[in-house]
């Protein structure tokens, strides 16, 4: 069913059966894989989005999707950014390259990567229980019993974001990878990238060429780095404090930063709804709270936009892209702050550039020196980002700007095929087809729409 052609229109009735059939043929039995044959495995923010397109589908379905990645959880708290299917092949970094097994803090008996990604547990989790309550009834009783149940997991998940990932107190999570902002080559990580010298790197094969157009992917001179990261981690043992000393890339994120913050607004509401202790409640308010200072200070005024910061050059990353929107996904806007992040969203630099096919947000502004409309995250539009927009425009209260963007995101999936991501200009799918969280975006959309 899957098609790159374009102008299918589909109805909202047939988009929805399409990507329910996308997440049901990527389920692997209480997870789903990011994608049929380049994403073979279960990725930690993935799954969470999956998690709120699932829901509409099976609340406890939905449920047990976050649960399965959680089973993976690091002693640390951390969240891995890969849990591996034994039973696949064909995706490179594997167990092996990881050697988590020598890590004194890495879960036993399931094998995953080192190193994590964005934390929209909370978020999926809370969202989840909401669309349970809907339903009623045994499905209301099970999410809240879910709640309590994967409560101290995201707990831990927190305090571990909150602390071994932000040493100085700054409100900032700090990445050591890449691939940990999920926005893996982003022009924001070149700088980065470029002062690292590779070393005794072993040989590899890269696998997403085979089933990815080159032209789309990182580059061999980006990967050699990631992999250098990996195996200076590995050395490590994946020791947290040794990673702060030795790794080459640190960098404090504001768009994982940003997500960080939402997740804490959204794991108050679960402590609130399972009557958490007075004592969490304070801490997490001060987690989310000290984020959004740290989002302040890197708000830069000529761009009007916020810059990730790197700890190893000392100097904030003035480049334009999607992550510079951190304080909006954030929230707790001032009116001034929401008036300038919402102008630069509609300028010609972002939405309002004359050559978009859809008015969605690319990942890199093509302003940008570095924008590439067909590489990966350097210029291509995410639908999965474009759902994290409309939802952080809904809770800034846009509403305009919300619908807007939400009915360009679907016209934009209407031809049919549930993109990885899409060429900004001409509106083509890109990546992979059939991508697991595009299609549960589509329909956490579309049942709003179709319930109506
Ligand atoms: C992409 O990242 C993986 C590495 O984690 C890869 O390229 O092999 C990114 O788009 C990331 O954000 C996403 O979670 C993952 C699976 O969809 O693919």
């Amino acid at each position: 069913m899957s098609t790159t052609d374009q102008p299918i229109h589909l109805t909202p009735e047939e988009m929805a059966t399409q990507a329910a059939a996308v997440l049901h043929a990527n389920d692997l039995g209480g997870w789903t894989k990011a994608a049929p044959r380049l994403y073979p495995h279960q990725w930690s923010w993935d799954s969470a989005f999956i998690a709120i397109g699932l829901a509409h589908l099976d609340t406890r379905r939905a449920a047990q999707e976050l649960r399965v990645l959680f089973a993976a959880q690091w002693a640390t708290g951390m969240v891995p950014h890969i849990v591996f299917n034994p039973a696949a092949s064909g995706y490179f970094p594997d167990p092996a390259r990881w050697g988590i097994t020598t890590a004194p803090t890495a879960p036993a008996g399931v094998e995953t990567s080192g190193m994590c990604q964005p934390p929209v547990h909370a978020i999926a989790a809370h969202a989840i229980w909401e669309t349970a309550q809907q339903r009623g009834g045994a499905e209301a009783a099970a999410a809240t019993a879910f709640l309590r149940e994967i409560y101290p997991r995201l707990l831990a998940w927190h305090r571990y974001l909150a602390t071994d990932r932000d040493p100085e107190q700054s409100g900032l999570v700090t990445i050591y990878h890449p691939w940990e902002s999920g926005a893996d080559n982003s022009p924001a990580w070149d700088d980065a990238l470029a002062a690292i010298t590779v070393g005794d790197l072993p040989p590899y094969e890269r696998q997403d060429l085979k089933h990815a157009d080159p032209s789309m992917r990182p580059t061999m001179a980006e990967y050699d780095r990631y992999l250098w990261i990996v195996e200076i981690m590995r050395r490590g043992r994946y020791d947290e404090a040794t990673t702060y000393r030795t790794n080459p890339f640190l960098v404090k994120a504001v768009w994982f930063s940003a997500i960080f913050v939402a997740a804490n607004d959204a794991l108050l509401e679960i402590a609130a709804i399972i009557d958490a202790p007075d004592a969490d409640r304070a801490l997490i308010t001060e987690w989310r709270d000290r984020g959004l200072h740290g989002l302040d200070e890197q708000w830069d005024p000529a761009l009007n936009l916020c810059l990730d910061y790197d700890l190893r050059s000392a100097s904030p990353v003035r480049v334009q892209v999607m992550g510079g929107f951190a304080p909006l996904i954030a929230g707790h806007l001032t009116p001034e702050r929401r008036a300038a992040i919402l102008t630069t969203l509609d300028s010609p630099a972002w939405l309002g550039h004359p050559r978009l096919r859809w008015p969605v947000p690319p990942s890199t502004s093509p302003d940008d020196p570095a924008f590439d409309s067909r590489r990966y995250w350097r210029g291509p539009t995410w639908p999965v980002m474009n759902w994290l927009f409309w939802w952080a425009l809904q809770r800034a209260d846009a509403t305009e700007q919300a619908t807007a963007l939400r009915q360009a995101s679907l016209d934009q999936l209407s031809g049919g095929g549930f993109g990885e991501y899409y060429e900004p200009f001409t509106g083509e799918p890109l990546g992979s087809l059939d991508q697991s969280w595009t299609a549960a975006m589509a329909l956490d959309w579309l049942y709003a729409l179709l319930s109506k």
